[in-house]
Order: C-alpha cells, then sequence, then structure tokens
C-alpha cells in the first residue's frame, strides 16, 4: 500500500493525452471518454485529498511439465494473471472491506477502483512509491517485480504522502527487444493495436494478417515483456488462494477443446468466474484460428 494526494499527475496526463491522440488506444473508446479524469480525480470528486494506492500479487510458478502419456495438443498460451478466478471479483471485496474501515474512522470514500475505473492507476501507484513504472509501462514493485494488481481507493482524509518511487530500469532493454510485435515503439510508451494483449483480449475485429505470425503460442494476453524482465526473476507465489491455476484455467487451453464448446450460453457457464470471459467466446475463436494459422514450425516446437 501506498499513499499519494489526489492532486493531478501532470507529466503523466501529458503523456496520457498524447498517447491517445497518437491513435495508441486502437478501438478502446472508454479510454477517450473524458480523459482528464483519469490524472485528475478532482474533477470527479472535488472533495478527495488522498489517493490510497495499493498492489495485490498474483504470481505463480508454472506447473512441471511431467505428463508424457497424453498425446500431444495444440494449446494456446495464457497471460499469467488470468490462470486463476477473475481478480476483480476478488479485488472489489477487498476494497469493500477497506473502505467500510476507513467510513468507521471517519473517512468519506469514493468508489474503489480496481482496474475498471477511471484513473491512471500505475501513474498513481508510481507517485504514492509502490513501484517504478518500468520501459514495458508496467508498475514494477521491489517485492513482487511487476506481477501484481493495482487498485485505489479515493478518500478526503488528508494523509501523510509517501515517497514515489525512482525508476530503476537504467540502461536495460531486454523488454523493448523481446516485445515479438514491436509494441514498445520507444521505452514507456505502448502502441496498444500492436500488442498481443490487446490483439487477443480487447480487440473486436480479426487479427490482422502480419500479426497472427507474432502471435508466439499466446491465445490470451501477453507476459513476454514481464518475463524477461530482471525485476520479475525473484517472484514470491502469491498466497491469494483464488489466483490459484486450480481454480481457473491455468497456464494453457487446448485449441480443440476450446473449439468444441457449441454455444455461447456453455461458453459464459463455463468461464463465469475466468478473466478469459472478457474476450467472449467469438474472440477466443477467432484467436484459436490465428494460432492454427500461425508459423507451422512454431507449432511443432509446442507440440514437441
Ligand atoms: C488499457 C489497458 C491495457 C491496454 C494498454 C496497455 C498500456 N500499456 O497502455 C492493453 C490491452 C494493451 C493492456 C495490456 C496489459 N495489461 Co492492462 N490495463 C489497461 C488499463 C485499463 C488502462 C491503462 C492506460 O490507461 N493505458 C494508457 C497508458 C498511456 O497509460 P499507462 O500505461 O497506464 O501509464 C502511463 C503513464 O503513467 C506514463 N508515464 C508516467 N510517467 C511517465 C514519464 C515518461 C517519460 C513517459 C514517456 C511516460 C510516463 O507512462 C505509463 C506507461 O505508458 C489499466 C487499468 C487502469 N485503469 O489504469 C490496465 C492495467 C494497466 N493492465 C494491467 C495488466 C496486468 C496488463 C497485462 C500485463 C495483461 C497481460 N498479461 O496480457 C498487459 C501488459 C502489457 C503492457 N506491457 O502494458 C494492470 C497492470 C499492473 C502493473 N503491474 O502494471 C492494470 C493496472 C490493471 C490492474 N488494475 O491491475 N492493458
Ligand atoms: S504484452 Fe507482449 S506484445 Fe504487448 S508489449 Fe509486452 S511483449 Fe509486446
Ligand atoms: S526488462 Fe529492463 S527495461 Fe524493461 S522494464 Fe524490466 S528492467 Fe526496465
Amino acid at each position: 500500500m501506498g499513499i499519494t494526494s489526489a492532486e493531478p499527475l501532470t507529466r503523466a496526463g501529458a503523456h496520457y493525452l498524447k498517447w491517445l491522440s497518437d491513435g495508441f488506444s486502437g478501438e478502446m473508446a472508454y479510454l477517450k471518454r473524458a480523459p482528464e479524469i483519469r490524472f485528475d480525480p478532482k474533477r470527479r470528486f472535488p472533495e478527495a485529498k488522498s489517493v490510497i494506492a495499493l498492489a495485490l500479487n498474483y504470481y505463480q510458478k508454472e506447473p512441471e511439465q511431467n505428463d508424457t502419456t497424453s498425446p500431444p495438443q495444440l494449446s494456446g498460451k495464457v497471460a499469467r494473471y488470468a490462470w486463476g478466478e477473475d481478480y476483480h471479483h476478488i479485488i472489489e471485496k477487498k476494497l469493500e472491506r477497506l473502505i467500510e474501515t476507513i467510513t468507521d474512522l471517519g473517512g468519506r470514500c469514493w468508489k474503489g477502483y480496481v482496474d475498471h475505473g477511471p484513473l491512471l492507476e500505475r501513474a498513481f501507484a508510481e507517485r504514492a512509491g509502490l513501484g517504478f513504472i518500468g520501459k514495458n509501462t508496467n508498475l514494477i514493485t521491489p517485492q513482487f517485480g511487476s506481477w501484481v494488481f493495482l487498485a485505489e481507493v479515493i478518500t478526503d482524509l488528508a494523509l501523510i504522502n509517501d515517497e514515489p518511487a525512482t525508476n530503476q530500469c537504467g540502461t536495460c532493454r531486454k523488454c523493448i527487444e523481446a516485445c515479438p510485435t514491436d509494441a514498445l515503439t520507444e521505452p514507456y510508451r505502448l502502441d496498444a493495436r500492436l500488442c498481443i494483449s490487446y490483439l487477443t483480449i480487447e480487440n473486436k475485429g480479426p487479427i490482422p494478417e502480419p500479426m497472427v505470425n507474432k502471435l508466439e503460442g499466446w491465445l490470451f494476453g501477453c507476459d513476454i515483456c514481464q518475463e524477461v524482465c530482471p525485476f520479475n526473476h525473484q517472484a514470491i507465489e502469491t498466497d491469494e488462494p483464488g489466483f490459484s491455476m486450480h481454480r481457473g484455467v491455468g497456464p494453457s487451453l487446448s485449441l480443440d477443446e476450446l473449439e468444441r464448446i457449441p454455444d455461447n450460453a456453455s461458453f459464459k457457464q463455463q468461464f463465469t468466474q475466468s478473466p478469459l470471459l472478457r474476450a467472449k467466446r467469438s474472440g477466443l475463436a477467432r484467436n484459436a484460428t490465428a494460432l492454427r494459422q500461425s508459423n507451422p514450425s512454431k507449432i511443432q516446437e509446442r507440440l514437441g
């Protein structure tokens, strides 16, 4: 947890407006609606004084691959944040408890935010000292690397602010070099239209032809720029049971099984607790088709 004031973020705000005007947000229209409130929460809540920024570790190791008896199946990779139950539900419950406690202490809180709220979560977290924003644009904490979800509570309590975190990337460029689609067009700037995470989750249209061979086996989301980051190599396992891969889809999904789901109602029933619900059945089917079309040598590698 870290605390910062509810005053506007000037530098991150300017960067955000430029990012939008450069078209980097693609079809995510919601990001363009009243953009100023994302870096200036007092426009919405004039009495706000402090932003309580929170991070929750979701890291868990890849399972051991010791099952050699089952026949090889073509599967797609799932980003780590989506292996278990949907984090929105889990964190919203925790936020409610925190808000109750603050209210009992005499503070007023507005709704807690996790992901969906109109707030530049990473930039507020950085100013609240939770961690620094890396060249891959992720918020990197000292304890858990970037394998954390972010959330915030905005309150009218004038709390003591933490010191902002300072950047520690130095000369490293591993994330920029590893990104298969060159979505990190320069340090700290991501063109979402090129990002596998956007293409496989948020994007409503087809996956553009030149991107199909660059998916690197990802069916939902992408973790490459986090996996290569040196700050992520000593990550600690999460102690939140809901994030466990045993409570959700885990690290990969069989394309055959996915394509066998007969209709939207069955899909919804199967994925109701999972972040994969967001891509809908049609989005995951599109991704599965793209993976089948992608570079055959890569498919062979994964089957091997
Ligand atoms: C839209 C969105 C996306 C888009 C765009 C991502 C992006 N980098 O902009 C897409 C769909 C691609 C995406 C992907 C992912 N996302 Co997302 N996403 C969001 C969302 C809803 C808004 C982010 C946003 O406003 N982006 C616009 C850019 C411009 O802003 P920003 O990156 O947040 O912050 C910038 C400014 O602060 C600025 N800045 C500040 N100071 C300075 C200084 C300088 C010099 C410069 C140049 C810039 C600068 O730099 C930041 C980086 O560009 C947030 C939730 C939220 N409400 O904030 C989650 C969120 C950022 N996503 C999250 C996650 C987990 C992911 C994925 C890891 C999921 C996955 N595995 O597939 C990937 C990571 C890809 C990546 N490298 O960023 C987490 C990030 C946690 C963390 N540790 O950082 C968030 C915070 C959700 C949450 N509540 O936990 N996401
Ligand atoms: S999530 Fe994947 S595609 Fe997006 S910037 Fe990171 S490495 Fe590139
Ligand atoms: S890989 Fe290197 S440059 Fe990229 S975020 Fe991590 S430390 Fe920074």
